[in-house]
């Protein structure tokens, strides 16, 4: 069984934190049908939802993603970068107790979960905007006990690591190189962006499919030619807010 955590859209979500994107009008109503539609293919692909009550004063706090690292062994409450989404974690962290034993990252550090992928053992932490070297040692120190290696990488022009990287099959990777190094993944398969789609990196991994924003056809059409199989889901909304499809659950394997 698949556990996937989510929130629904905040009706605030128009004053949400922005760092790249210039802000633009949100169509709070079309969030809501597409968040629903994106939990619908989370279910297709074989998840459970557990959805945490919607937090009207917190713009991001669709964004669970962030709150948490998930592990087999254990998962890691963050204490994100942006102090406006510190108060998301509280909740999070409730759910999570469900199904993990908790760590949880203390002042000076901060760290978003949007910030970390983890391949096999290895965990690749991007030293963002919003993940500072506190944050990132915190994280070391603590999953070294179960054998991860944490590998800071420096990435460039987005939000998160997972804005410029997401792992899509087992040893491979969807990538843009202009925002993170390809030469940090040896070993993996990469598949690079379409160029007309610099933001178009960002894939959900469930099961054997490949949760994918409709926004970004050039680079889907190169996913199916490799052979993956893709459901597009339309996520316009969270696209104005810097968000995109791994930011809107956090997945949690089951034994
Ligand atoms: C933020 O700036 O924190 C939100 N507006 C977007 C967060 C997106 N999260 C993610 O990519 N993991």
């Amino acid at each position: 069984m698949i556990i996937a955590i989510t929130r629904d859209i905040s009706p605030s979500m128009g004053q949400c934190e922005l760092t790249y994107i210039e802000r633009v009008e949100i169509d709070i109503p079309l969030a809501r049908v597409q968040h629903a539609a994106y939990e619908q293919a989370l279910v297709q692909a074989g998840c459970q939802i557990v959805s945490l009550p919607v937090e009207p004063g917190l713009p991001d706090s669709v964004f669970v993603e962030d709150a948490a690292v998930v592990l087999d062994e254990v998962a890691v409450i963050t204490r994100p970068g942006a102090e406006s989404r510190r108060p998301e974690t509280a909740s999070v962290a409730r759910a999570l107790q469900a199904y993990r034993s908790l760590l949880t990252l203390e002042a000076p550090g901060t760290l978003d979960g949007g910030d970390v992928l983890c391949i096999g053992k290895k965990i690749f932490v991007g030293s963002s905007s919003r993940s500072n070297q506190a944050g990132i040692g915190q994280l070391a120190a603590g999953l070294s006990r179960f054998g991860y290696q944490v590998i800071p990488i420096p990435v460039k022009g987005c939000l998160h690591l997972k804005s410029a990287v997401t792992q899509i099959g087992t040893d491979a990777l969807l990538i843009n190189p202009a925002w993170v190094d390809p030469g940090f993944f040896q070993g993996c398969q990469i598949i690079h962006v379409d160029p007309r789609e610099p933001d178009g990196a960002n894939a959900l991994l469930v099961g054997k499919q490949l949760i994918y924003a409709a926004s970004h056809p050039y680079t889907c059409e190169r996913l199916e030619e490799y052979g993956y199989r893709v459901v597009p889901v339309a996520v316009s909304e969270v696209e104005k807010a810097e968000g995109a499809v791994t930011c809107c659950s956090l997945i949690v394997s089951m034994a």
